[in-house]
Protein backbone atom coordinates (compact mmCIF):
# COMPACT_ATOMS: atom_id res chain seq x y z
CA UNK A 1 0.00 0.00 0.00
CA UNK A 2 2.67 2.16 0.72
CA UNK A 3 4.34 2.35 -2.98
CA UNK A 4 1.06 3.25 -4.37
CA UNK A 5 0.58 6.80 -5.87
CA UNK A 6 -0.15 9.60 -4.02
CA UNK A 7 -3.77 10.22 -5.18
CA UNK A 8 -4.46 13.44 -7.52
CA UNK A 9 -6.78 15.97 -5.85
CA UNK A 10 -9.25 17.83 -8.21
CA UNK A 11 -12.27 19.96 -6.62
CA UNK A 12 -14.79 21.42 -9.28
CA UNK A 13 -16.58 24.24 -7.31
CA UNK A 14 -19.28 25.75 -9.04
CA UNK A 15 -21.07 28.92 -7.53
CA UNK A 16 -24.67 28.45 -6.19
CA UNK A 17 -25.12 25.25 -7.33
CA UNK A 18 -28.06 24.33 -5.29
CA UNK A 19 -28.06 20.50 -4.49
CA UNK A 20 -31.86 20.21 -5.70
CA UNK A 21 -31.00 21.02 -9.14
CA UNK A 22 -28.29 17.88 -9.32
CA UNK A 23 -30.40 14.83 -10.35
CA UNK A 24 -28.10 12.95 -8.24
CA UNK A 25 -29.62 14.50 -5.00
CA UNK A 26 -33.67 14.14 -6.62
CA UNK A 27 -34.24 16.98 -8.48
CA UNK A 28 -37.09 17.69 -9.70
CA UNK A 29 -36.19 20.60 -12.21
CA UNK A 30 -33.35 18.72 -14.14
CA UNK A 31 -30.70 16.32 -15.20
CA UNK A 32 -27.13 16.39 -14.53
CA UNK A 33 -25.90 12.58 -15.58
CA UNK A 34 -22.26 13.58 -15.72
CA UNK A 35 -22.84 14.61 -12.50
CA UNK A 36 -24.18 12.00 -11.02
CA UNK A 37 -21.79 9.54 -12.49
CA UNK A 38 -19.16 10.63 -9.81
CA UNK A 39 -21.53 9.71 -7.21
CA UNK A 40 -22.57 6.28 -9.15
CA UNK A 41 -18.36 5.62 -8.96
CA UNK A 42 -18.22 7.36 -5.70
CA UNK A 43 -20.07 8.45 -2.72
CA UNK A 44 -22.78 11.54 -2.37
CA UNK A 45 -22.80 13.02 1.02
CA UNK A 46 -26.46 13.78 1.90
CA UNK A 47 -25.44 16.10 4.60
CA UNK A 48 -23.00 19.04 3.76
CA UNK A 49 -23.33 22.26 5.00
CA UNK A 50 -22.00 25.56 4.84
CA UNK A 51 -20.74 27.40 7.61
CA UNK A 52 -21.61 31.12 6.26
CA UNK A 53 -23.99 30.99 2.82
CA UNK A 54 -21.92 33.41 0.55
CA UNK A 55 -18.98 33.13 -1.98
CA UNK A 56 -16.21 34.77 -0.18
CA UNK A 57 -16.10 32.98 3.24
CA UNK A 58 -17.61 29.73 2.28
CA UNK A 59 -13.87 29.83 -0.24
CA UNK A 60 -12.05 30.94 2.36
CA UNK A 61 -13.44 28.30 4.73
CA UNK A 62 -12.85 25.60 1.80
CA UNK A 63 -9.31 26.67 1.38
CA UNK A 64 -8.25 27.04 5.14
CA UNK A 65 -10.04 24.60 6.73
CA UNK A 66 -11.45 27.25 9.41
CA UNK A 67 -14.81 29.12 10.21
CA UNK A 68 -14.73 32.65 9.07
CA UNK A 69 -14.10 34.24 12.54
CA UNK A 70 -10.68 32.08 12.59
CA UNK A 71 -9.57 33.16 8.78
CA UNK A 72 -11.19 36.46 9.06
CA UNK A 73 -13.01 35.76 6.48
CA UNK A 74 -16.38 37.34 7.54
CA UNK A 75 -18.43 38.61 4.44
CA UNK A 76 -18.09 39.65 0.39
CA UNK A 77 -15.64 42.69 1.90
CA UNK A 78 -13.47 41.10 4.04
CA UNK A 79 -10.77 40.05 1.48
CA UNK A 80 -8.82 36.81 2.75
CA UNK A 81 -5.26 37.56 3.31
CA UNK A 82 -3.76 34.50 1.02
CA UNK A 83 -0.89 33.82 3.25
CA UNK A 84 -2.78 31.64 5.57
CA UNK A 85 -2.37 28.03 5.91
CA UNK A 86 -4.38 25.93 3.20
CA UNK A 87 -4.57 22.94 1.64
CA UNK A 88 -3.02 23.70 -1.11
CA UNK A 89 -0.23 24.83 0.98
CA UNK A 90 -0.20 21.95 2.64
CA UNK A 91 -0.11 19.66 -0.47
CA UNK A 92 2.45 22.06 -2.48
CA UNK A 93 4.81 21.58 0.24
CA UNK A 94 4.23 17.87 0.42
CA UNK A 95 5.10 17.77 -3.35
CA UNK A 96 2.20 18.35 -4.88
CA UNK A 97 2.01 20.07 -7.97
CA UNK A 98 -0.80 23.02 -7.38
CA UNK A 99 -3.41 24.74 -9.79
CA UNK A 100 -6.23 27.34 -9.78
CA UNK A 101 -8.27 28.19 -12.84
CA UNK A 102 -11.52 30.22 -12.30
CA UNK A 103 -13.41 31.65 -9.54
CA UNK A 104 -11.40 32.52 -6.61
CA UNK A 105 -13.74 35.84 -5.19
CA UNK A 106 -10.85 36.26 -1.92
CA UNK A 107 -9.60 39.53 -3.17
CA UNK A 108 -7.07 40.96 -5.83
CA UNK A 109 -3.79 42.57 -5.27
CA UNK A 110 -0.71 41.64 -2.92
CA UNK A 111 -1.74 39.91 0.33
CA UNK A 112 -4.64 38.83 -1.95
CA UNK A 113 -4.19 36.83 -4.94
CA UNK A 114 -3.56 33.52 -5.14
CA UNK A 115 -0.12 31.90 -3.52
CA UNK A 116 0.71 28.85 -3.18
CA UNK A 117 -0.22 27.81 -6.89
CA UNK A 118 2.55 26.43 -9.32
CA UNK A 119 -0.20 27.94 -12.02
CA UNK A 120 -3.30 30.29 -11.52
CA UNK A 121 -5.85 31.99 -14.26
CA UNK A 122 -8.44 33.46 -12.24
CA UNK A 123 -11.67 35.45 -12.63
CA UNK A 124 -11.61 38.75 -10.98
CA UNK A 125 -14.16 39.52 -8.26
CA UNK A 126 -17.71 38.00 -9.79
CA UNK A 127 -16.21 37.80 -13.16
CA UNK A 128 -18.10 37.58 -16.43
CA UNK A 129 -19.48 34.39 -18.37
CA UNK A 130 -19.48 36.13 -21.79
CA UNK A 131 -15.05 36.75 -22.87
CA UNK A 132 -14.15 36.70 -19.26
CA UNK A 133 -10.75 38.17 -18.43
CA UNK A 134 -8.76 36.80 -15.92
CA UNK A 135 -6.11 37.94 -13.87
CA UNK A 136 -3.05 35.52 -13.91
CA UNK A 137 0.94 35.56 -12.06
CA UNK A 138 1.68 37.35 -15.83
CA UNK A 139 -0.88 39.89 -15.59
CA UNK A 140 -4.11 40.38 -17.25
CA UNK A 141 -5.86 38.61 -19.93
CA UNK A 142 -8.95 38.13 -21.93
CA UNK A 143 -10.22 35.13 -23.31
CA UNK A 144 -12.90 34.85 -26.37
CA UNK A 145 -15.74 32.45 -25.67
CA UNK A 146 -17.65 30.71 -22.94
CA UNK A 147 -16.19 31.13 -19.12
CA UNK A 148 -16.91 27.21 -17.95
CA UNK A 149 -15.47 25.72 -21.31
CA UNK A 150 -12.94 28.10 -20.80
CA UNK A 151 -12.12 27.44 -17.41
CA UNK A 152 -12.29 23.35 -17.87
CA UNK A 153 -10.18 24.34 -21.35
CA UNK A 154 -7.35 25.54 -18.89
CA UNK A 155 -7.50 23.03 -16.44
CA UNK A 156 -7.18 20.61 -19.06
CA UNK A 157 -4.08 22.12 -20.65
CA UNK A 158 -2.74 22.22 -17.32
CA UNK A 159 -2.76 18.28 -16.13
CA UNK A 160 -1.94 17.31 -19.83
CA UNK A 161 1.28 19.36 -19.20
CA UNK A 162 2.04 17.95 -15.93
CA UNK A 163 5.27 14.70 -15.68
CA UNK A 164 3.77 11.67 -15.53
CA UNK A 165 3.16 9.90 -11.89
CA UNK A 166 3.40 14.10 -10.79
CA UNK A 167 1.00 14.12 -8.40
CA UNK A 168 -0.98 17.18 -8.71
CA UNK A 169 -4.09 19.51 -7.47
CA UNK A 170 -6.09 21.36 -9.34
CA UNK A 171 -9.22 23.36 -8.71
CA UNK A 172 -11.61 24.06 -11.10
CA UNK A 173 -13.57 27.01 -10.14
CA UNK A 174 -16.59 28.14 -12.26
CA UNK A 175 -18.46 31.00 -12.25
CA UNK A 176 -21.73 29.24 -13.08
CA UNK A 177 -24.37 29.32 -12.06
CA UNK A 178 -24.00 32.46 -10.32
CA UNK A 179 -26.37 35.36 -11.24
CA UNK A 180 -26.99 37.07 -14.17
CA UNK A 181 -27.27 33.13 -14.95
CA UNK A 182 -26.30 34.00 -18.46
CA UNK A 183 -26.17 30.79 -20.42
CA UNK A 184 -23.95 29.78 -23.51
CA UNK A 185 -25.48 29.74 -27.62
CA UNK A 186 -25.40 25.27 -26.90
CA UNK A 187 -27.61 25.35 -24.08
CA UNK A 188 -29.72 29.07 -24.01
CA UNK A 189 -33.06 28.30 -24.92
CA UNK A 190 -32.86 24.55 -23.73
CA UNK A 191 -36.04 24.58 -21.13
CA UNK A 192 -38.34 27.06 -23.16
CA UNK A 193 -40.67 23.95 -23.36
CA UNK A 194 -40.04 21.72 -19.82
CA UNK A 195 -41.97 21.60 -17.69
CA UNK A 196 -40.31 23.26 -14.29
CA UNK A 197 -42.97 22.44 -11.23
CA UNK A 198 -42.54 25.52 -8.58
CA UNK A 199 -41.16 24.11 -5.43
CA UNK A 200 -44.09 23.37 -2.60
CA UNK A 201 -43.17 26.49 -0.37
CA UNK A 202 -43.06 28.99 -3.46
CA UNK A 203 -45.97 30.57 -1.75
CA UNK A 204 -44.33 30.70 1.66
CA UNK A 205 -46.13 33.52 3.56
CA UNK A 206 -43.48 33.78 6.39
CA UNK A 207 -46.28 33.74 9.26
CA UNK A 208 -44.30 32.02 12.00
CA UNK A 209 -40.75 33.85 10.68
CA UNK A 210 -38.89 36.08 12.45
CA UNK A 211 -38.86 39.79 10.63
CA UNK A 212 -35.96 38.32 8.54
CA UNK A 213 -37.88 36.74 5.81
CA UNK A 214 -39.68 39.52 5.55
CA UNK A 215 -37.20 42.01 4.96
CA UNK A 216 -34.72 39.81 2.95
CA UNK A 217 -34.64 41.75 -0.44
CA UNK A 218 -34.67 38.22 -2.13
CA UNK A 219 -38.09 37.20 -3.66
CA UNK A 220 -38.22 36.04 -7.00
CA UNK A 221 -41.65 37.77 -7.56
CA UNK A 222 -40.19 41.37 -6.17
CA UNK A 223 -36.58 41.50 -6.47
CA UNK A 224 -35.28 39.93 -10.13
CA UNK A 225 -33.99 42.46 -12.23
CA UNK A 226 -34.31 43.51 -16.04
CA UNK A 227 -30.42 41.63 -16.34
CA UNK A 228 -31.62 38.68 -14.31
CA UNK A 229 -34.65 38.49 -16.13
CA UNK A 230 -33.29 39.70 -19.95
CA UNK A 231 -36.88 39.57 -21.39
CA UNK A 232 -40.08 41.65 -20.92
CA UNK A 233 -42.68 40.05 -19.15
CA UNK A 234 -46.36 39.23 -21.24
CA UNK A 235 -48.55 42.60 -20.58
CA UNK A 236 -51.33 41.80 -18.46
CA UNK A 237 -50.20 39.22 -15.68
CA UNK A 238 -51.22 39.72 -11.83
CA UNK A 239 -49.01 39.43 -9.08
CA UNK A 240 -49.15 35.52 -8.77
CA UNK A 241 -49.11 34.96 -12.60
CA UNK A 242 -45.99 37.28 -12.94
CA UNK A 243 -44.58 36.04 -10.27
CA UNK A 244 -44.88 32.15 -12.05
CA UNK A 245 -43.03 33.79 -15.03
CA UNK A 246 -40.12 34.93 -13.46
CA UNK A 247 -39.58 32.07 -11.36
CA UNK A 248 -39.86 30.28 -15.39
CA UNK A 249 -37.04 32.85 -16.85
CA UNK A 250 -34.97 32.62 -13.80
CA UNK A 251 -34.68 28.59 -13.86
CA UNK A 252 -34.69 28.36 -17.60
CA UNK A 253 -31.43 30.35 -17.51
CA UNK A 254 -29.95 28.71 -14.00
CA UNK A 255 -30.44 25.19 -15.65
CA UNK A 256 -28.87 26.07 -18.76
CA UNK A 257 -25.83 27.01 -17.13
CA UNK A 258 -25.88 24.41 -15.03
CA UNK A 259 -25.90 22.26 -18.01
CA UNK A 260 -22.90 23.69 -19.25
CA UNK A 261 -21.29 22.74 -15.68
CA UNK A 262 -22.61 19.06 -16.70
CA UNK A 263 -21.32 18.31 -19.83
CA UNK A 264 -17.61 20.43 -18.79
CA UNK A 265 -17.45 18.15 -15.43
CA UNK A 266 -18.01 15.37 -18.33
CA UNK A 267 -14.90 16.39 -20.08
CA UNK A 268 -12.75 16.56 -17.23
CA UNK A 269 -13.93 12.63 -16.25
CA UNK A 270 -13.41 11.57 -20.40
CA UNK A 271 -9.84 13.23 -19.86
CA UNK A 272 -9.49 11.09 -16.78
CA UNK A 273 -10.68 7.92 -18.14
CA UNK A 274 -8.61 7.99 -21.19
CA UNK A 275 -5.32 9.06 -19.35
CA UNK A 276 -6.28 5.99 -17.03
CA UNK A 277 -6.09 8.49 -13.77
CA UNK A 278 -10.44 8.34 -12.94
CA UNK A 279 -8.94 5.60 -10.22
CA UNK A 280 -6.76 7.53 -8.43
CA UNK A 281 -7.58 10.98 -8.55
CA UNK A 282 -10.22 12.14 -5.83
CA UNK A 283 -12.57 14.01 -8.09
CA UNK A 284 -15.11 16.00 -5.95
CA UNK A 285 -17.60 18.19 -7.34
CA UNK A 286 -18.91 20.99 -4.66
CA UNK A 287 -20.77 24.24 -4.48
CA UNK A 288 -20.15 26.70 -2.42
CA UNK A 289 -22.85 27.18 -0.95
CA UNK A 290 -27.15 25.88 -2.05
CA UNK A 291 -29.34 28.23 -3.03
CA UNK A 292 -32.99 29.44 -2.85
CA UNK A 293 -34.72 28.18 -6.63
CA UNK A 294 -37.96 29.80 -6.00
CA UNK A 295 -38.24 27.87 -2.35
CA UNK A 296 -39.97 30.30 -0.09
CA UNK A 297 -40.30 32.47 -2.01
CA UNK A 298 -36.66 33.44 -3.41
CA UNK A 299 -33.64 33.36 -5.04
CA UNK A 300 -29.84 33.78 -3.27
CA UNK A 301 -28.96 32.18 -0.63
CA UNK A 302 -27.68 33.95 2.86
CA UNK A 303 -30.14 32.16 5.08
CA UNK A 304 -29.33 28.98 6.92
CA UNK A 305 -32.55 27.68 5.74
CA UNK A 306 -31.92 23.89 4.34
CA UNK A 307 -31.86 25.17 0.35
CA UNK A 308 -29.40 27.67 1.23
CA UNK A 309 -28.06 25.64 3.66
CA UNK A 310 -27.22 22.39 2.35
CA UNK A 311 -24.10 21.72 -0.16
CA UNK A 312 -23.80 19.15 -2.72
CA UNK A 313 -20.90 17.09 -2.47
CA UNK A 314 -20.10 14.28 -4.53
CA UNK A 315 -16.99 12.70 -5.26
CA UNK A 316 -14.98 9.93 -6.30
CA UNK A 317 -11.78 7.69 -6.51
CA UNK A 318 -12.87 4.32 -6.92
CA UNK A 319 -8.82 3.17 -5.84
CA UNK A 320 -10.05 4.03 -2.16
CA UNK A 321 -13.41 5.26 -1.95
CA UNK A 322 -15.64 1.73 -2.67
CA UNK A 323 -18.94 2.81 -4.69
CA UNK A 324 -22.18 2.75 -2.93
CA UNK A 325 -25.10 4.07 -3.90
CA UNK A 326 -25.83 4.59 0.04
CA UNK A 327 -24.97 8.42 0.72
CA UNK A 328 -23.00 9.09 3.61
CA UNK A 329 -25.39 10.99 6.21
CA UNK A 330 -22.84 11.96 8.68
CA UNK A 331 -23.43 15.62 9.43
CA UNK A 332 -20.37 17.85 7.99
CA UNK A 333 -19.27 21.33 7.06
CA UNK A 334 -17.41 23.35 4.45
CA UNK A 335 -14.52 23.48 6.92
CA UNK A 336 -14.00 19.86 7.02
CA UNK A 337 -13.14 19.34 3.29
CA UNK A 338 -9.32 20.40 4.04
CA UNK A 339 -8.44 17.87 6.59
CA UNK A 340 -10.69 15.47 4.32
CA UNK A 341 -8.63 16.23 1.48
CA UNK A 342 -5.72 16.15 3.48
CA UNK A 343 -6.05 13.04 4.36
CA UNK A 344 -6.93 11.22 1.39
CA UNK A 345 -3.73 12.25 0.07
CA UNK A 346 -1.78 11.30 3.53
CA UNK A 347 -0.81 14.65 4.10
CA UNK A 348 -0.75 16.13 7.65
CA UNK A 349 -3.35 19.04 8.58
CA UNK A 350 -2.01 22.57 9.23
CA UNK A 351 -2.66 22.77 13.52
CA UNK A 352 -4.74 25.97 12.31
CA UNK A 353 -7.25 23.91 10.76
CA UNK A 354 -10.52 22.98 12.64
CA UNK A 355 -13.31 20.71 11.66
CA UNK A 356 -12.81 16.89 10.93
CA UNK A 357 -11.86 14.55 8.02
CA UNK A 358 -15.16 12.72 6.67
CA UNK A 359 -12.06 10.51 4.82
CA UNK A 360 -12.86 7.48 7.06
CA UNK A 361 -16.66 7.36 6.35
CA UNK A 362 -15.81 7.60 2.17
CA UNK A 363 -13.53 5.00 2.85
CA UNK A 364 -15.77 2.82 4.50
CA UNK A 365 -13.12 2.74 7.56
CA UNK A 366 -15.89 4.51 10.24
CA UNK A 367 -19.50 4.47 9.73
CA UNK A 368 -21.61 7.17 10.24
CA UNK A 369 -22.27 8.47 13.70
CA UNK A 370 -25.74 8.52 15.54
CA UNK A 371 -25.49 12.11 16.75
CA UNK A 372 -23.90 15.20 14.55
CA UNK A 373 -24.25 19.28 14.38
CA UNK A 374 -23.33 21.76 12.33
CA UNK A 375 -22.76 25.46 13.19
CA UNK A 376 -23.67 28.24 11.02
CA UNK A 377 -22.78 32.08 11.37
CA UNK A 378 -23.79 34.76 9.04
CA UNK A 379 -21.73 37.67 9.49
CA UNK A 380 -23.18 40.23 6.29
CA UNK A 381 -26.20 42.28 8.47
CA UNK A 382 -28.25 44.12 6.12
CA UNK A 383 -26.20 44.23 3.31
CA UNK A 384 -27.28 46.46 0.54
CA UNK A 385 -28.70 44.72 -1.75
CA UNK A 386 -30.15 41.68 -0.13
CA UNK A 387 -31.18 42.94 3.66
CA UNK A 388 -30.55 39.86 4.71
CA UNK A 389 -30.11 40.02 8.68
CA UNK A 390 -27.36 38.46 10.92
CA UNK A 391 -27.67 34.91 12.50
CA UNK A 392 -25.92 32.20 14.10
CA UNK A 393 -27.41 28.34 14.71
CA UNK A 394 -27.23 25.09 14.93
CA UNK A 395 -28.57 22.33 12.47
CA UNK A 396 -28.71 19.35 14.56
CA UNK A 397 -30.03 15.72 13.38
CA UNK A 398 -33.36 16.43 13.76
CA UNK A 399 -33.60 20.22 14.80
CA UNK A 400 -32.31 23.86 13.53
CA UNK A 401 -32.35 27.00 15.87
CA UNK A 402 -31.44 29.81 14.76
CA UNK A 403 -30.47 33.14 16.38
CA UNK A 404 -31.09 36.66 14.24
CA UNK A 405 -29.02 38.80 16.28
CA UNK A 406 -29.50 41.49 13.72
CA UNK A 407 -26.26 43.79 13.78
CA UNK A 408 -23.19 44.13 11.65
CA UNK A 409 -20.55 44.41 14.53
CA UNK A 410 -18.82 46.99 12.44
CA UNK A 411 -17.83 44.74 9.78
CA UNK A 412 -17.14 45.85 5.96
CA UNK A 413 -20.35 45.26 3.68
CA UNK A 414 -22.86 45.61 6.41
CA UNK A 415 -25.36 48.34 7.37
CA UNK A 416 -25.09 50.34 10.63
CA UNK A 417 -29.00 49.67 11.53
CA UNK A 418 -29.62 47.11 13.93
CA UNK A 419 -33.28 45.09 14.74
CA UNK A 420 -33.99 43.67 17.83
CA UNK A 421 -33.31 39.97 17.79
CA UNK A 422 -35.16 37.41 17.49
CA UNK A 423 -35.15 33.46 17.95
CA UNK A 424 -36.33 30.56 15.42
CA UNK A 425 -37.00 26.68 16.13
CA UNK A 426 -37.54 24.31 13.30
CA UNK A 427 -38.96 20.66 13.90
CA UNK A 428 -37.14 19.07 10.73
CA UNK A 429 -38.39 15.69 11.41
CA UNK A 430 -41.98 17.10 11.68
CA UNK A 431 -41.53 20.00 9.25
CA UNK A 432 -39.10 19.42 6.67
CA UNK A 433 -39.81 22.57 4.84
CA UNK A 434 -38.99 24.73 7.76
CA UNK A 435 -42.98 26.51 6.85
CA UNK A 436 -43.12 26.44 11.23
CA UNK A 437 -40.87 27.96 13.92
CA UNK A 438 -42.00 26.21 16.85
CA UNK A 439 -39.57 28.18 18.89
CA UNK A 440 -42.15 29.63 20.98
CA UNK A 441 -44.34 26.77 21.04
CA UNK A 442 -44.54 25.39 24.78
CA UNK A 443 -43.94 21.91 23.34
CA UNK A 444 -40.90 22.66 22.67
CA UNK A 445 -39.90 24.27 25.66
CA UNK A 446 -37.23 21.85 26.81
CA UNK A 447 -36.01 21.13 23.39
CA UNK A 448 -35.52 25.00 23.14
CA UNK A 449 -33.23 24.96 26.50
CA UNK A 450 -31.43 21.62 25.31
CA UNK A 451 -30.34 23.40 21.56
CA UNK A 452 -29.44 26.51 23.08
CA UNK A 453 -27.25 24.93 25.76
CA UNK A 454 -25.61 23.00 22.55
CA UNK A 455 -25.35 25.77 20.58
CA UNK A 456 -23.32 27.29 23.20
CA UNK A 457 -21.24 24.53 23.44
CA UNK A 458 -20.49 24.17 20.18
CA UNK A 459 -19.34 27.80 19.44
CA UNK A 460 -17.45 28.00 22.31
CA UNK A 461 -15.69 24.64 20.93
CA UNK A 462 -15.03 26.42 17.71
CA UNK A 463 -13.62 29.65 19.43
CA UNK A 464 -16.55 32.32 18.32
CA UNK A 465 -18.66 33.85 21.10
CA UNK A 466 -22.09 34.29 20.96
CA UNK A 467 -23.78 38.13 20.52
CA UNK A 468 -24.12 40.13 23.81
CA UNK A 469 -27.74 40.54 22.99
CA UNK A 470 -28.70 37.09 23.69
CA UNK A 471 -30.73 37.13 26.51
CA UNK A 472 -31.29 34.20 28.80
CA UNK A 473 -34.51 32.28 27.52
CA1 LIG B 1 -21.64 31.47 -4.26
Amino acid sequence: MTDRRRPNIIMVLTDDHAAHSISAYGSRVNQTPRLDEIAERGRRMDRCYVTNSICTPSRASILTGTHSHVNGVFTLATPMLSNQPTFVSQLKKAGYATAIFGKWHLGEGLGHSPVDFDRWAVLPGQGDYHDPKFLTEDGPMQVQGYATDIITDMALEWVESLPQDQPYCLLVHHKAPHRPWEPDEKHAGMYADAEIPLPETFFDDYATRSSAAQRALMRVADDLTERDLKQTPPPGLDHVELAKWKYRRYLEDYLACVASVDDNVGRLIDWLDEHDQFDDTVLSYVSDQGFFLGDHGWFDKRFMYEESLRMPFLVSCPSRIPASTEPVRKIVTNVDFAKTLLEAAGVEPHERMQGESFWPQLTGEAVDPEEGEAYYRYWQNDETEHATLAHYGLRTERYKIIYFYNDGLGLPGTSTKTFPPEWELYDLEADPHELTNVFHDPAYAEVRQELIARLRRHQESVGDKPHPNQLPV
